[in-house]
This record gives C-alpha cells, sequence and structure tokens, in this order.
C-alpha cells in the first residue's frame, strides 16, 4: 500500500503522463459502438479514463496528453469539459492528440509505440524528465510518483507497472519473468500457455500496459522501432521484449504504489473488459464495504459532472413510494412510485410507476416506462424503456431482444428498442 510524504512528489513535477485512449473495446460490444472504451461510462459519475487521468493528477504530475483515434467524439468531448482546468502559466498542460497523420499522410495511429511517435515533437516541447505511458481503460488508483522513484533508483531504461493474476486469465496480458532485483529477464506478449511464477504455478506476473522511460531513452527506441521493418509499432508486442533483451526492464509491482483507503481490503484492479465485468465491477459498488472505496476524499476520481438537481424520491399520485435501497442514484434522478434495489443509475434517469428494477446498471437520461420490470442489465444512454417491457424473466426471449451475456446479463440500446416496436 502507498505510502507518501506529500500531495505532489518532485518527479511527478517534471514528467508528462501520456495517455493511450485510442482503443475500441470490441468486447464491450454495442457499448462501444459509438464511443471509445475509455469514454464509457463508470460508477454512476465518471467515465473508464478518468480513474487513469485522476491517477496522474493525484500523483502531482501537471502535464497530460491523451492520445486517441476510435469513435473519439464522446471521449474528446468529456475531456474538454471536465479536463481543461490546467494553466500554461503554472507549467501544466493538457493536449488531446487525435491519430492526425502528423507524421505520414496515409495512415492513422497503427500500435500504441506509433500513438506516441506520431506525437514525438510535440512531448519534445514541453521537456519531461520522464514520461509515463498509461492505458486509458482500467479502474484502479495508483501512486504513479512511487513508480517513477522506482524507476530512478533501479536506473531502468524502462519501468513497466504488473500484477498478479491467476494463470488461466494471463492469456491477454504481457506475462514476465523477474529476477531478485526485479528486473524483468523475460517478457512474452500474450502467450497461449502464461509461464507461471516460480514456485507459484497457478499465477502470472502481468504487464498492466504501463511504463516509465526516460524521455530522451523512449524518442531513441520509437526511432529505432520505426525504422525497423516488421515491426508492429507496438509497446507490448515490439518495444518491451526488445528492451528485455538489449537494455534493462525492470518490474514495479502494483501493490507498492496502489492506493487504498482505509476500507478497501485488497488492491484494486480491474479491466471491465467485458460486459459481464462491467456489469459486476459497476454493482459491486452497491455492496456495504466494496472492493473499491470511490468515497475516499484523499484520492478523488476528477470528472465531468453536469450540473443537476438532486436526485429525488417520489410517492406516484396512487401513493406508491418511490424507493431505493443498497443502489447509487446520481444527480437528476428522478424515482416516482419505483422500486429500486442493488443497482446504479446515472445522472437524469426516471424511474415511473410500477416499475421493479435489480441489479441494473443503467446509463445517464434513460426512462423506463411504467410497469416494467429490469433485472440484471445495462442500460445505454438514452434508452426509453416501454410501458410494461420484463427483461430478466424469460432467458431465451431475452436473448432473441437484446445482448444476453452468458452469465445471463442482458445489455439493452435504444436500437434494440426500436426493433421491438417494428
Ligand atoms: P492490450 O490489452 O492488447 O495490451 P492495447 O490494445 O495495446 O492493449 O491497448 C493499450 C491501450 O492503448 C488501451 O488503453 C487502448 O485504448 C489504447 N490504444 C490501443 N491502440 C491505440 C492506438 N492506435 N492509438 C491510441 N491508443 C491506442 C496491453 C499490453 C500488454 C498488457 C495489457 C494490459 O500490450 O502487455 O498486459 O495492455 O492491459
Ligand atoms: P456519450 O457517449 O457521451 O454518452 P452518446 O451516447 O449520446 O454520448 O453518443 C455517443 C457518440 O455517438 C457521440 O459521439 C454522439 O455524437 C454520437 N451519436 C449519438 N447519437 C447518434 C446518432 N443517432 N447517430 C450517430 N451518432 C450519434
Amino acid at each position: 500500500m502507498a505510502e507518501r510524504s506529500g500531495p505532489s512528489g518532485p518527479l511527478s513535477r517534471t514528467a508528462m503522463a501520456y495517455v493511450l485512449a485510442g482503443g475500441r473495446g470490441s468486447r464491450l460490444i454495442e457499448l462501444t459502438d459509438r464511443r471509445a472504451k475509455p469514454a464509457v461510462y463508470f460508477g454512476g459519475k465518471s467515465r473508464i479514463i478518468d480513474f487513469a487521468l485522476s491517477n496522474a493528477l493525484n500523483s502531482g504530475i501537471r502535464r497530460i496528453g491523451v492520445a486517441t483515434q476510435y469513435k473519439a467524439h464522446s471521449l474528446i468531448r468529456h475531456l474538454q469539459r471536465g479536463w481543461n482546468f490546467f494553466r500554461p502559466e503554472r507549467n501544466e498542460s493538457f493536449d488531446i492528440l487525435p491519430a492526425s497523420q502528423r507524421v505520414s499522410e496515409d495512415h492513422w495511429y497503427e500500435g500504441t509505440a506509433d500513438a506516441v511517435y506520431q506525437n514525438i515533437d510535440i512531448i519534445r516541447d514541453y521537456e519531461p524528465r520522464h514520461i509515463v505511458i498509461l492505458a486509458g481503460d482500467h479502474i484502479y488508483k495508483q501512486d504513479y510518483e512511487l513508480m517513477l522513484q522506482q524507476h530512478c533508483e533501479q536506473g531502468a531504461d524502462v519501468t513497466v507497472g504488473c500484477l498478479e493474476v491467476p494463470r488461466k486469465d494471463a492469456t491477454g496480458f504481457g506475462v514476465m519473468h523477474v529476477d531478485t532485483d526485479d528486473r524483468i529477464i523475460d517478457f512474452v506478449e500474450k502467450p497461449k500457455d502464461p509461464p507461471a511464477m516460480p514456485g507459484r504455478p497457478d499465477m502470472a506476473l502481468a504487464s498492466m500496459g504501463i511504463y516509465v522511460f526516460d524521455t530522451k531513452f523512449l524518442f531513441d527506441q520509437l526511432e529505432r522501432d520505426a525504422a525497423t521493418p516488421g515491426s508492429s509499432r507496438d509497446f507490448g508486442k515490439d518495444i518491451i521484449p526488445y528492451i528485455v533483451k538489449h537494455g534493462k526492464a525492470v518490474a514495479h509491482h502494483f501493490s507498492r504504489s496502489c492506493v487504498r483507503s482505509s476500507k478497501e481490503a485488497a488492491p484494486y484492479w480491474r479491466d471491465v473488459g467485458t460486459v459481464d465485468a462491467y456489469w459486476e465491477a459497476n454493482i459491486d459498488l452497491t455492496d456495504v464495504v466494496p472492493d473499491l472505496d470511490l468515497y475516499d476524499r484523499e484520492w478523488p476520481i476528477w470528472t465531468y459532472g453536469e450540473i443537476t438537481p438532486p436526485a429525488k424520491f417520489v410517492h406516484d399520485e396512487e401513493g406508491r413510494r418511490g424507493q431505493a435501497v443498497s443502489s447509487l442514484v446520481s444527480g437528476g434522478c428522478i424515482v416516482s412510485g419505483a422500486n429500486l434495489r442493488r443497482s446504479l443509475l446515472f445522472t437524469g434517469v426516471r424511474l415511473n410507476s410500477y416499475s421493479h428494477i435489480e441489479n441494473a446498471v443503467i446509463l445517464p437520461y434513460v426512462d423506463v416506462g411504467r410497469k416494467s420490470t429490469l433485472r440484471n442489465v445495462v442500460v445505454d444512454r438514452g434508452v426509453v424503456i416501454p410501458e410494461g417491457l420484463v427483461v430478466g424473466e424469460d432467458p431465451v426471449l431475452d436473448a432473441q431482444r437484446f445482448r444476453r451475456t452468458e452469465k445471463g446479463i442482458c445489455l439493452i440500446t435504444q436500437p434494440m428498442i426500436d426493433r421491438l416496436k417494428a
């Protein structure tokens, strides 16, 4: 668990965070049809990218670049609204860097390394001493200052953030072996049969896809890689394996710098890359003591908050109580004569009379018609649920009408509702 001396460490003040936010996150299917995964809503108020950005800010980093590519409009709008408080006169900066064919006119960002390479000149202008490369699509709280400190203490060329994961779940990660000084001696990207940790056959040491570099060293590597025929221009596939072989790559264990409030029992890191994982991580927040504490005032998750009136709970005209238990209800919501249980309502949701909502993640500005029942669902932004709709009782019917996962969660979008009416 992180122990730190003050709110902003000296290394973070001369560092730049570079957030990779261009990936689609295709396993979230219709949730990322119109927005990149980092722009997907999480936890009642925030978007996924707010976690990496808040970590950077809370760590003391004041220069941030965000590389966008896939379906970036929703993400860019969010960043412009919520993250526009950096001031150049205080040596702060916040740059949104869409793939804009700066280097060559005939391609977008190829891999993740290319998304940095194409903006080398912009980064160089700021003269950061270190670059912290982050992914914009994970939920966790981490103090990058401590990772920067380890990087300098060990004189590493690159420091790779890592965590221990069950070996069977490690096929989607870069997996590494380290020596007793945490120097990485072997790194394989997305192995079919992930190598186990020494003495722990069921666990693997996985890359979190976050890296600390000295700026000059990173630029040299990006230029070398760009001149290497056949490279996919990717950190995990090309840059990191090369440095492991030819330089000094060091592992930084997440447990050393994860930020935990007194309420959190264990380090928390989630990918939320599938509808099931997304639903579960959101619903978990309704537990009395959840694994992730969003109420920790020492490590706030900054976001764009719409100005809304308070959430309101009212009787309907027949005196039915609008009520919620074990639920998170955001501003602008009105719960009228409806029953809400173990659910999250994002901003501006309306629940109407006689509706029963349970285990539901409901994104902003959804309107739930009277007498509907929704169980085990994720409802996309702005969906109008028609009167009397029942979801979560008949698996066969649900699978015909909505995107139903193996675990029985239904993802509901407006086009799916429109097809019901047709
Ligand atoms: P992946 O999970 O495959 O592996 P990747 O698709 O490379 O991750 O995306 C990493 C980050 O970059 C994501 O935040 C994504 O949104 C973003 N991104 C992807 N392509 C981009 C592009 N062209 N432009 C801008 N941003 C882009 C990586 C590492 C593994 C590690 C896992 C941990 O390669 O070694 O284990 O992350 O999740
Ligand atoms: P957000 O992701 O911010 O919640 P929306 O869900 O409203 O925003 O929209 C996501 C993205 O899809 C935005 O870039 C928006 O401009 C675009 N969009 C919204 N509605 C439509 C539509 N009917 N046709 C095409 N694009 C749309």
